[in-house]
């Protein structure tokens, strides 16, 4: 047995601010040896068992497959999903469990899903999608067609603008990372640009805004500018190297990176050329920000500069005493992430994470930082920073930015409190 509390002598640990955060050096070559009996009760004794050798090594396994599947032992890996809803058929959400996975890529299994009517079941041979309005020459193309244009790649992330919204409310919900803001993805999006297909129909001068909507039973349409569209929206037909699931749009969706998820519409059937916002249900009666006078900000496109813990998070309990790491996501819709820092005295003193370098813009990152926890109560936190400069706001600067109505947008600093009996909890510090 190892005595878990090593690290109570070891002086070689570099304390970077209260409460037990290490320096991110620790992850770069500066060692935790020494400290090592802390990570994990991983240090072999003299009185060590010899070891035996399972059954699964002592005869051949089963063989290859034709569509693989996670170890039956992962299945608990799953999206959170509500019971079905009876007044809305089809309509809700499901959420990524971030708290379980690790990296930055969503396996398309367990991208989170918000549909207004359910999934369609589209045959791609009969879909269509159609280019018209203030065009030269209004265009139709099948599935085959679109397959036949040039392609790129881009890995990006995907948030509904109602994420974390349960973090504005009056009370905090006992519940995970996943379950608080869940309604967050990452994938590599493959299509083909929406500005190649717009060059080829022919945009009038008199055309500003571009207005999409989808074969599902919603029809959501959504409107967004013209400039974006020719910038870097893309018909994306793959996700993650493979057909896009149903759930994201099969055959065909709209990526919209960086903005509210909800304009990248899925199942996309039409794209029309205006000279004004369309002004759809969905960007008048919903996905608005209502403000403290009662008026409401219209078309708040680029998702806001925001980081979360996912572990130790919401509803996990810490085990045993000494070095835990602290790793999350960050991600902001105005470019890359430069900067997260970590507190575990619910903000007094903050430490740079580490994260990788190059960080993509309009991707999530991924950091880490190990911290030292010796049982005492902390609240640990994370701020993000993103290449332009913007900074993930406090909660409490949140709020007062909007109606308490408002649940659209919010991109505060959330707490996750340890107890001393290492319970881990939502809370507002
Ligand atoms: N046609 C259509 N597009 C849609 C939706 C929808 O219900 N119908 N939901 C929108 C919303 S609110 C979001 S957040 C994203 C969710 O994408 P996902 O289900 O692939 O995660 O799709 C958007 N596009
Ligand atoms: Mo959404």
């Amino acid at each position: 047995m190892n005595d878990n509390k090593n690290y109570k002598h070891e002086t070689s640990l570099d304390r970077v601010a209260g409460n037990g955060l290490l320096s991110r050096r620790h992850l770069l070559g500066l060692s935790l040896a020494g400290a090592g009996a802390a990570v994990a009760g991983n240090v072999l004794g003299a009185e060590a068992p010899a070891l035996s050798m399972p059954a699964w090594s002592r005869s051949p396994g089963r063989g290859p497959s034709e569509y693989g599947n996670p170890s039956t032992f992962a299945a608990g890996i799953k999206r959170l999903a509500p019971p079905p809803n009876a007044t809305l058929p089809g309509g809700g959400a499901s959420r990524t469990p971030l708290h379980l996975l690790q990296g930055i890529i969503t396996p398309n299994s367990l991208h989170f899903e918000r549909h207004h009517a359910g999934v369609p079941d589209i045959d791609p041979a009969q879909h269509r999608l159609v280019i018209n309005g203030l065009v030269r020459q209004p265009l139709m193309f099948s599935y085959e067609d679109l397959l036949a244009y040039p392609m790129e790649s881009r890995i990006l992330f995907l948030e509904c603008s109602g994420n974390s919204g349960g973090a504005a409310g009056p009370t905090a919900a006992d519940t995970s990372a996943g379950g608080l803001h869940g309604l967050l993805s990452c994938a590599e999006w493959t299509g083909v640009r929406l500005s190649t297909l717009l060059d080829e129909a022919g945009v009038l001068p008199e055309a500003s805004w571009v207005s999409s909507t989808g074969a599902d039973g919603a029809s959501l349409g959504r409107s967004i500018p013209l400039n974006k569209a020719l910038r870097d929206v893309f018909i994306a037909l793959y996700q993650n190297g493979e057909p896009i699931r149903p759930e994201q749009g099969y055959p065909m969706r709209l990526f919209v990176p960086g903005w509210e998820g909800n304009v990248s519409v899925k199942w996309l059937t039409q794209i029309k050329l205006t000279d004004m916002a369309a002004n759809f249900k969905d960007e008048t009666s919903r996905y608005t920000e209502l403000l403290p006078d009662g008026k409401a900000l219209q078309f708040t496109f680029p998702m806001g500069t925001k980081s979360v813990i996912t572990s130790p998070s919401g509803q996990m309990t810490l085990r045993r005493q000494g070095i835990h790491e602290i790793t999350g996501l960050a991600w902001s819709g105005r470019g890359a992430i430069r900067r997260v820092e970590v507190s575990a005295d619910g903000g007094r003193s903050w430490a740079d994470a580490h994260l990788e370098p190059n960080q993509l813009e309009l991707a999530l990152a991924r950091f880490r930082l190990p911290w030292l926890w010796e049982g005492g109560p902390a609240v640990l936190q994370s701020r993000a920073t993103d290449s332009a400069g913007n900074v993930q706001p406090t909660r409490e600067v949140f709020l007062n930015t909007y109606s308490p109505a408002n649940r659209y947008h919010f991109n505060g600093i959330q707490s996750w409190a340890v107890s001393a009996q290492g319970e881990v909890k939502n809370v507002y510090a």
